[in-house]
């Protein structure tokens, strides 16, 4: 790239700049969001990227906020050249709140606007993005953080929020428009060759030294993990997904594949010192996703571990009463299933588009109130991380089942089983996240009955 990262140090850490970022609270009234092509100024040169879509005239979407237990109300624009929808990814909504076209609403149209309204159950980190053309529309730049506040403050001295992206730019810094490659798509998807923290490549920031910081991560990327190493500080892991978990001190690197959300707790080390961040994910291209310089008057370090966050208040369901189904993720290049028509499969089928679900039969179906073990073969030489709609999931290690979430990644070539609990009746999209693994078949449908 002939840019730099710019060395300037741009934020500050007070106990009320709360996200470190102007959000939109919800109140009373309807909050618009206004999807629309965009040209902003997210690179450190003169010229803004071109052919962006946003919502609002931002990259990403602005970061809505808003009390767990109040109702959401939207009213989105589609100003695009294209139908869209919003999906509220990981908030337990209602299905006809669920954001997908021809299953659960119609496609709004170019020029249309729809009205969502919901209320949000539980507390933590969300995002939300269209689910018309996925690949493309979170691909220029729709999709934004949807954060839920517990009811009652937590114990942290400051709360922010990172949206990761990526965009693939050339030299000159434009957006490089390749949107349904096949290669890409055939192997680990369009990965950019940018990386952004909401939007910005100001990637040093500042903190008073031992301040306990809430650091909100949401990988809105394509396909583009993550496997993060908080360097010199001690952090510990709070959240997956927007649920809380048993609080641990994070001593391996943290994995997050697109649309997966982790909540840490880090502590600003001493005065002078600086807290690296460095995505280790792909080996030997592992880079400094970002630092935190400890600067200012210094609190008195505290030596116990956070206190764990309040649970959400998820129905309590037991083990599952019918048999378990076998979910078979197949294809990419080379593989014997994949055809042009047909990238990435499902137990053998590829849904064509968002909408196409009409000619497949769901791939399994589940009473509300009820739980199902799926056991989840990877046949495939790719990661697939795994998007439920409509109900929370936990993953087996050994005999035991793991922390609450709604995005499963599966390694390449790997076997394991996921129990899905479900509480909402409809027919709910499961799909890969890696959204040109989406657009090209490995996504399909289940029912809750
Ligand atoms: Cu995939």
């Amino acid at each position: 790239m002939s840019f730099n990262r710019r060395d300037v140090l741009q934020r500050s850490v007070a106990l009320g700049a709360a996200l470190g970022l102007p959000g939109l609270a919800l109140a009373e009234d309807w909050l618009t969001l206004r999807a629309a092509p965009a040209a902003l100024k997210i690179l450190p040169i003169d010229k803004p990227v071109e052919a962006l879509w946003a919502y609002n005239n931002r990259y990403p979407g602005p970061p809505l906020t808003v009390r767990q237990g109040s109702e959401m109300r939207v009213r989105l624009h589609n100003d695009l050249p294209q139908d869209t929808t919003v999906h509220w990814h990981g908030i337990r909504v209602p299905n006809a709140m669920d954001g997908v076209p021809g299953m659960t609403q119609a496609a709004v149209a170019p020029g249309q606007q729809f009205e969502y309204r919901f209320t949000v159950p539980d507390a933590g980190t969300f995002w939300y993005h269209p689910h018309v053309n996925t690949y493309e529309q979170v691909g220029r730049g729709l999709a934004g953080a949807l954060v839920v506040q517990e009811r009652d403050p937590v114990d942290v001295d400051a709360d922010w929020l990172w949206v990761l992206t990526d965009q693939r730019l050339d030299r000159t810094g434009r957006l490089v428009e390749s949107f349904g490659d096949l290669h890409d798509s055939a192997h680990a998807g369009r990965i950019g060759n940018v990386v952004f923290i909401n939007g910005s490549l100001d990637q040093d920031f500042k903190a008073q030294p031992f301040t306990r910081i809430r650091l909100r991560l949401v990988a809105a990327t394509s396909a583009r993990m993550f496997a993060l190493r908080f360097v010199s500080a001690r952090a510990w892991l709070w959240a997956l997904d927007g649920h809380p978990v048993a609080v641990q001190a994070l001593s391996e690197p943290l994995t997050l594949a697109p649309g997966q959300r982790a909540d840490v707790v880090l502590e600003v080390p001493a005065s002078g010192e600086a807290l690296r961040i460095q995505d280790m994910f792909y080996g030997d291209r592992g880079y400094e996703l970002a630092s935190i310089k400890a600067q200012g008057p210094s609190r008195k370090q505290v030596q116990a571990a956070p206190k764990a966050l309040p649970d959400n208040p998820l129905p309590s369901i037991g083990a599952p009463r019918q048999a378990a189904v076998q979910l078979t993720l197949q294809g990419g290049a080379m593989s014997r299933e994949a055809t042009r028509e047909a990238l990435w499969l499902i137990n053998g089928k590829a849904m064509k588009s968002e909408g196409g679900h009409g000619h497949m039969p769901a791939l399994f179906s589940l009473p509300a109130g009820q739980s199902l073990d799926l056991h989840l073969q990877n046949q495939t030489m790719w990661h697939h991380p795994l998007h439920f709609h409509g109900v929370w999931l936990r993953q087996k290690t050994g005999d035991q089942w793991g922390p609450v979430r709604d995005t499963v990644l599966l390694q390449p070539r790997e076997k394991t089983t996921v129990r899905l609990f479900a509480d909402q009746p409809g027919h709910w999209m499961v799909h890969c996240h890696v959204l040109s693994h989406q657009a090209h078949g490995m996504m399909g449908h289940f029912e809750v009955t």
